[in-house]
């Protein structure tokens, strides 16, 4: 029988109250004997002095236990709410230990509820995206993760490849009933290999959920970029001046747009010069140009300076906004580079706060198109998933090509056997030691 253990599942230190958890087959003994209660009812809290071992009473708790049956982790489980004060905490987690728990290893909760049945391995793996997630748009598809829906296309998957493997196992047995080459099972295994690339493809969305989308503001001296990253932000963020190569060093915060976590670069105006630390800043600016995922290229539209022909070419090569900065002012020209005309144009002022949300919503309309973004993504699939997919795609191709050929039924049944049992690895119906330890590692105590 496994042992029970405790952590504290609120973060350490001074607040109103802590909750520490136990889970394991002496629950009930412990609430006998540290709260003087038996056969307590599931779900339903109980004040109570929590009694040490020495029978000291420690704090003035609020109780709640969980039957087995209806428990997170699908054994005896017990809530203890005490004051937040770090010296109460230990004083209970140290005497659980003497009444025989052992601290929690990270996620050892939820890798009890996977092992018990409770929840699946890609739920567990959801279970941490919720908490970890830094935006709405990650929440909300963790969430709908945790409630199922990448179970739910695994299992749809897994009886695709079942009936396949059906189709195909029967024909080694009617062999010399002679079934020959059947469009429908090519149709099917074509279906799957679809499917699976679909599923595949959501794992680049994986990144922009939590790291966010990078977007550079560049541009020359005084064109504008510090005044629009404070316009985006709402806040006097950078320093502005009239005085060309203000920004020297690049400034990056993050905000969000419908949704989205979006990490804006304000950069140093790119312009030939011999000051050594504004060379280095564009050396920077270039960088930025390299790594970010979508560009504003600013410029002053009553003042619009070239731009090098080397900056051109690493700009043209991204994908770009053009923002067209100071409409409040008399327009004189307007001038974007020809080999950057294709991108969109968006026309502002960062002073006055003008067509701001315009820009904003082109920011998010370029970043659905570039990256193919569905405007409702109902699952989003980690690289551990990625692998196994890829896996498992290999073995359908596979299948697919001795089908095709007509080499052996044997072979194409014994590919499609493995991609199933491959499949298994995502749900956890098949696991190594080291993939747990690899998953649950990286929990937090106490979850
Ligand atoms: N009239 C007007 N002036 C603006 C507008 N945007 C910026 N400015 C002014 O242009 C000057 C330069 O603005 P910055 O935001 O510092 O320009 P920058 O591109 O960050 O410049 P560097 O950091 O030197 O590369 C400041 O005096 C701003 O007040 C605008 O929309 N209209
Ligand atoms: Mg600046």
């Amino acid at each position: 029988m496994p042992d029970t253990i405790v952590a504290l599942a609120t973060p350490f230190g001074i607040s109103a109250i802590a909750k520490i958890r136990v889970s394991g087959s002496l629950t009930q003994t412990l609430i006998k004997k540290h709260f003087n209660k038996e056969n307590p009812l599931s779900h339903f809290a109980f004040l109570s002095n929590y009694i040490s071992d020495s029978g000291k009473i420690i704090d003035q708790v609020m109780v709640l236990f969980f039957n087995h049956k209806r428990s997170y982790t699908g054994e005896d489980a017990l809530e203890i709410d005490c004051h937040g004060n770090p010296l109460i905490i230990r004083s209970i987690l140290g005497d659980l230990q003497i009444s025989g728990c052992r601290m929690a290893e990270p996620g050892e909760f939820t890798k009890r509820a996977y092992l018990n049945h409770k929840i699946d391995l890609c739920q567990a793996e959801a279970v941490l995206d919720v908490i970890h997630a830094t935006n709405e748009s990650a929440l909300e598809i963790s969430q709908k993760q945790l409630q199922g829906t990448l179970s739910e296309k695994i299992i749809h998957f897994n009886d695709l490849l079942l009936s396949l493997l059906a189709e195909i196992e029967a024909r080694i047995d009617f062999v010399d009933e002679g079934l020959e080459f059947d469009e429908k099972i090519l149709a099917k295994l074509d279906d799957g290999l679809k499917e699976i690339e679909t599923i595949m493809g959501s794992h680049r969305f994986r990144k922009i959920l939590l790291n966010g989308v990078s977007v550079a503001i560049v541009g020359h001296p005084n064109a504008g970029k510090s005044s629009l990253l404070n316009a985006l932000l709402n806040e006097e963020r950078a320093l502005v001046s009239d005085t060309p190569g203000t920004t020297r060093d690049f400034i990056s915060e993050n905000i969000i747009i419908e949704k989205f976590l979006i990490k804006i670069i304000d950069t140093a105006g790119l312009r030939a010069t011999s000051d050594p630390v504004e060379v280095l800043g564009i050396a920077k600016t270039i960088d930025n140009i390299r790594l970010a995922d979508l560009c504003l290229i600013v410029i002053d539209q009553n003042n619009p300076l070239p731009l090098e022909s080397a900056v051109i070419e690493e700009l043209s090569s991204k994908q770009c906004i053009l923002v067209s900065n100071k409409i409040d002012l008399q327009k004189k020209i307007f001038y974007f580079p020809k080999e950057l005309r294709h991108f969109p144009t968006v026309s502002i002022s960062a002073k006055q706060n003008i067509g701001i949300d315009v820009l904003k919503s082109t920011i998010v309309q370029k970043i659905r198109k570039d990256l193919s973004l569905p405007q409702d993504i109902a699952i989003v699939i980690n690289e551990r998933h990625r692998e196994i997919f890829q896996n498992v795609r290999e073995l359908m191709v596979s299948a697919k090509n001795i089908f095709q050929n007509q080499q052996s039924y044997e072979l194409c049944a014994s590919d499609l056997r493995f991609a199933l049992e491959t499949l298994g690895y995502i749900t956890g119906q098949y696991n190594t030691e080291d993939m747990l330890g690899k998953i649950f590692s990286q929990f937090c105590i106490g979850k």
